[in-house]
């Protein structure tokens, strides 16, 4: 004889909702009492909701990415009499078990409703920062937040793990092999003292200290974000600030803007040229490193930094070197449109060779850009203003603009990092140096 049973989330300590980022058994499994039947896991804490009793998985309720919060049903379990009689059963049942959408290809009892409230789920702190994109299904590794925790505390990022169980999940000898391979390789790793080893980011209740509101992340800041992260700890990053004189090249820009009134000329193309010049002169610059070896681009591909709504996006100006500076103010606009209506291809945004990041329409007098990986140098561009400058016998006013090179280390050194930015500056003071 048997009899089917609820099994539904027990107390979270919360009344908010909680993403299922894992399912740990499936339709005609046998499970033992306690044993996970899924994972939670909340900006604070993952978590399983254990199997109330020991038999065999009928039905699953719940999905990957349900927010589940207590009472919630998640499974039902075919447990034997004898097995059911030695479960000791909560007394109280959720409010409202929900019905099941299908009827049982069995004819059953009246499922008795479970709490799986006996053994209160063990919280362990997350692996994730929160950031609720992480919580969507299949993103997450598939392993117990035993081995989580295991996993964190070998400072060992379990996305980079290989699961051998069923489904790829992954064990404690997973990652304990992981590590072994990870220093008989000579990789960086927490315990080598090579890697960033870096204690758990903080885990705060800001609603302690005052309303608050959260939401999630655009899909544009996830990625950017995850790259920026990556390269701003990946390369060792120095910026060279520098000023140019575009006295003379804001008249010409003016009078450019005049003739050419279907477009709007303004002192980015110019950059974009002053650019070129310079990745022409310095080669470096205008590299990625692949291992041991800096490949050197003969073409000139210019990435454009655009804010948009959704987060920054760097589509790619091709060959700015066979184009004057109406050509690529036409397309500078058309890619800034394109980028704030979300029409950027992939295509778009690949085989940049060097990216300019101009907050100069918006104000600022310096700042630090990170590098485009796999590009080496960035180059950042603020707002200008009229100085007065030293001319030898008095000063003058100038219309200066500000530089901030940011370049990777390990390919350019400083010395050639100030020639960049001197060798643009005299470009952008008197462009005839761009037919030189
Ligand atoms: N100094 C003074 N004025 C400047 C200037 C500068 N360095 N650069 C631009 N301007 C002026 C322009 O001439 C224009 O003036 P008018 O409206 O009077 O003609 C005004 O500022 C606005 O320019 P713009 O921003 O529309 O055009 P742009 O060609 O300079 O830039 C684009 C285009 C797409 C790069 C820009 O709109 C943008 O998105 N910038 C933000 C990039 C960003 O977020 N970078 C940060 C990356 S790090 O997080």
């Amino acid at each position: 004889m048997s009899e089917v049973i609820e099994a539904c989330v027990p107390d979270l300590g919360s009344d908010s909702g909680v993403p299922v980022i894992e399912l740990l058994v499936k339709v005609g499994e046998t499970v033992k009492k306690d044993q996970g039947l899924l994972t939670l896991e909340s900006d604070k804490a993952t978590m399983e909701v254990p199997s109330p009793v020991a038999g065999e998985i009928v039905e699953i309720i719940a999905k990957l990415g349900d927010e589940l919060s207590a009472g919630d049903l998640v499974a039902r379990i075919r447990v034997s009499v004898a097995a059911s009689t030695s479960a000791p059963v909560p007394a109280v049942a959720p409010a409202a078990a929900p019905v099941p959408a299908k009827a049982p290809e069995a004819p059953m009892p009246a499922p008795a409703a479970v709490a799986a409230a006996a053994p209160a789920p063990a919280a362990k702190s997350a692996l994730h920062s929160p950031d609720n994109g992480e919580l969507v299904p299949g993103k997450v590794p598939y392993a117990s937040p035993a081995v989580r925790v295991f996993a964190r505390e070998l400072g060992v990022d379990l996305s980079q793990v290989k699961g051998s169980e069923r489904g790829g999940r992954i064990s404690k000898e997973d990652v304990q092999q992981f590590v072994k391979a990870t220093l008989a390789g000579g990789m960086p790793s927490a315990s080598s003292g090579n890697g960033l080893n870096l204690v758990p980011w903080p885990q705060v209740d800001f609603s302690k200290f005052g309303p608050i509101h959260s939401e999630p992340l655009s899909r544009i800041k996830k990625l950017s974000g995850a790259n920026l992260a990556r390269n701003w700890a990946m390369i060792p990053h120095v910026t060279q600030f520098d000023e140019a004189d575009i006295t003379e090249m804001e008249l010409f820009r003016k009078k450019l803007g005049e003739e050419h009134k279907d477009v709007k000329v303004t002192p980015l193309v110019f950059l974009i040229k002053a650019a070129v010049a310079a990745l022409k002169k310095f080669p470096a610059f205008n590299a990625s490193l692949d291992g041991d070896n800096l490949v050197l681009k003969q073409y000139f591909h210019i990435g454009i930094a655009v804010d948009t709504p959704d987060g920054l996006v760097v589509p790619v100006i091709r060959d700015c070197d066979q184009k004057g500076l109406i050509e690529l103010s036409h397309e500078l606009a058309a890619i800034s449109v394109k980028a704030r209506e979300k029409k950027l291809t992939g295509a778009d945004m690949q085989g940049g060779c060097f990216t300019i990041s101009s907050l100069g329409g918006i104000g600022g007098m310096a700042f630090t850009p990170i590098i485009n990986a796999p590009e080496v140098a960035i180059l950042g561009i603020s707002k200008a203003q009229t100085k007065p400058v030293w001319i030898g016998a008095e000063f003058a006013p100038k219309l200066m603009l500000p530089l901030s090179l940011s370049y990777d280390h390990r390919v350019i050194d400083g010395a050639a990092a100030a020639r960049f930015t001197v060798y643009m500056a005299q470009v952008l003071a008197d462009l005839r140096r761009l037919l030189v």
